[in-house]
């Protein structure tokens, strides 16, 4: 096992990491920027380096100060968290060509999922099930396009091979724009992402959002921990997360996640990994994989018991996974806020210094984050600072513990979304649940109206 490991992220997730390295024994350093000097996770760490000014690109996009930080500091491996440097394959790459082992996916992994026309190409022959479309990228010559169109059947969506993330995507409905918009799309995915290369999907109307989490070894053993349903969003940022999805049978989870771990053992996969799916009419369809730790992580933990940030380590330690499928057991249910620094109907960021901090507690209760009374919200970065995990026997109780640990919760000094959050658990349509990634825009639409 490492005895030293870079963290190289901020915030909560780089206080999550903390923990699970001082759980497993393992010395940690963190880098951070000018404005983060202060923050308590920083201050816990064994080691810290500055590794620049407050704007990401200048310390936690900044390879090589990152790279010179591990080399001073003796780590043996960098751990990159979720955003920043996570899915950059040129950073897995420079990580280990510098002697560091990158914890996570190898950077072949990353480029083949980075590419959504290739992650498609992959998943397809893996026998994972995948929305209808142009089968590879669309082709230059109009003509063809257009049979593609009809075959697929509209509306479609033409989406950018670089893109992802709700970035580069543009619904069209009938055959006369479809020349046009893929004209369109192919220019600004050429700006945006370097890449002018677009897919054609059949649209779906309203989904929900299903996603698969994984776990895999070097040695060809792959597992999945059922899935969650994060279709409580707006603008592509998610809100809310919970395990297992409602709705979802045994037999449907099964048939999906044993699809996605056998995809895992057919391109080699390593590390821990989620597979997107738009989910319609009981049927899965994969979207796009992310290679990484995502944010929503912890409802999983909470249902299966496994720790996902100490086991990225293990498999990137070159340890076997130490349990198979039939050892993963789902038990009772957990639901996720994100609390942001924000205005909470009006989505405008509230950066600033935290006058009163209550967190909630109590059974079933995760708080996941790094501030504390006094602490000052930067205005670099996301405007998440945290997350709270209700988890209970059943959704009713996850709800239920929940609704008690928001009016607990108090934030003073900054806005948050808490009230947003408030709202959404007396929701008639929420809490029946299964609601599709379309009803938070819908809700607030109608309570502006
Ligand atoms: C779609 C879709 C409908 N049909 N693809 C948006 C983010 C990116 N990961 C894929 N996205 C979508 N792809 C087809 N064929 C609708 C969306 C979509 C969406 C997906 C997941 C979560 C939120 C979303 C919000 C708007 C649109």
């Amino acid at each position: 096992m490492f005895e030293k490991i870079l963290i190289a992220n901020r915030g909560e997730i780089a206080l999550r990491i903390q923990r699970a390295c001082r759980e497993m024994g393992i010395k940690t350093v963190v880098v951070h920027s000018e404005v983060d000097r202060e923050a308590k996770y920083v201050k816990l760490a064994d080691e810290s380096v500055c590794i620049g000014p407050a704007p990401s690109p200048q310390s936690y996009l900044n390879i090589p100060a990152i790279i010179a930080a591990a080399e001073v500091t003796d780590a043996q491996a960098i751990h990159p968290g979720y955003g920043f440097l996570s899915e950059n394959a040129d950073f897995a790459e420079r990580v280990e060509q510098s002697g560091f082992v990158f914890i996570g996916p190898r950077p072949e992994s990353i480029r083949l999922m980075g590419d959504k026309v290739s992650a498609k190409d992959a998943m397809k022959a893996s026998g994972v099930p995948c929305v209808p479309g142009s089968d590879g990228a669309l082709p230059d010559d109009n003509e063809e396009m257009l049979k593609i169109g009809r075959r697929v059947g509209y509306p479609v969506i033409i989406k950018a091979a670089g893109g992802g993330g709700g970035r580069g995507m543009r619904v069209v409905r009938q055959e006369e724009d479809l020349i046009r918009s893929v004209e369109m799309t192919r220019t600004e995915a050429g700006a945006a992402f370097g890449n002018p290369t677009v897919y054609m999907e059949k649209f779906l109307e309203n989904p929900r959002h299903i996603e698969i989490q994984v776990l895999a070894d070097e040695y060809g053993n792959a597992v999945f921990l059922g899935e969650r349903d994060c279709s409580m969003q707006r603008r592509h940022q998610k809100v809310i997360e919970e395990a297992p999805a409602p709705g979802i049978t045994d037999k449907q989870r099964k048939r999906v996640g044993e699809a996605c771990a056998e995809a895992c053992r057919r391109i080699g996969y390593r590390g821990a990994g989620t597979f997107e799916f738009l989910f319609e009419n009981g049927e899965f369809y994969f979207i796009e994989m992310n290679t990484r730790v995502q944010v929503e992580h912890p409802v999983t933990e909470q249902i299966t018991g496994i720790d996902i940030v100490q086991e990225q380590i293990r498999i990137a330690a070159g340890e076997k996974l130490r349990f198979s499928q039939k050892d993963i057991v789902l038990k009772g249910h957990a639901m996720e806020c994100r609390i942001n620094a924000e205005d909470p109907f009006k989505f405008i960021p509230s950066p600033g210094k935290i006058t009163t901090y209550h967190p909630p507690g109590g059974p079933g209760i995760r708080v996941d984050s790094h501030i504390y009374q006094g602490y000052t919200v930067p205005p670099n970065y996301d405007s998440m600072v945290g997350k709270v995990i209700a988890t209970g026997d059943t959704r009713e109780q996850a709800m239920a513990r929940m609704r008690i640990a928001l009016s607990e919760m108090a934030v003073e000094g900054i806005k948050t979304n808490i009230p947003l959050h408030q709202m959404l658990f007396t929701d008639k349509g929420f809490v029946k649940g299964g609601t599709s990634i379309h009803y938070l825009e819908h809700l607030l639409a109608e309570a502006k109206g």
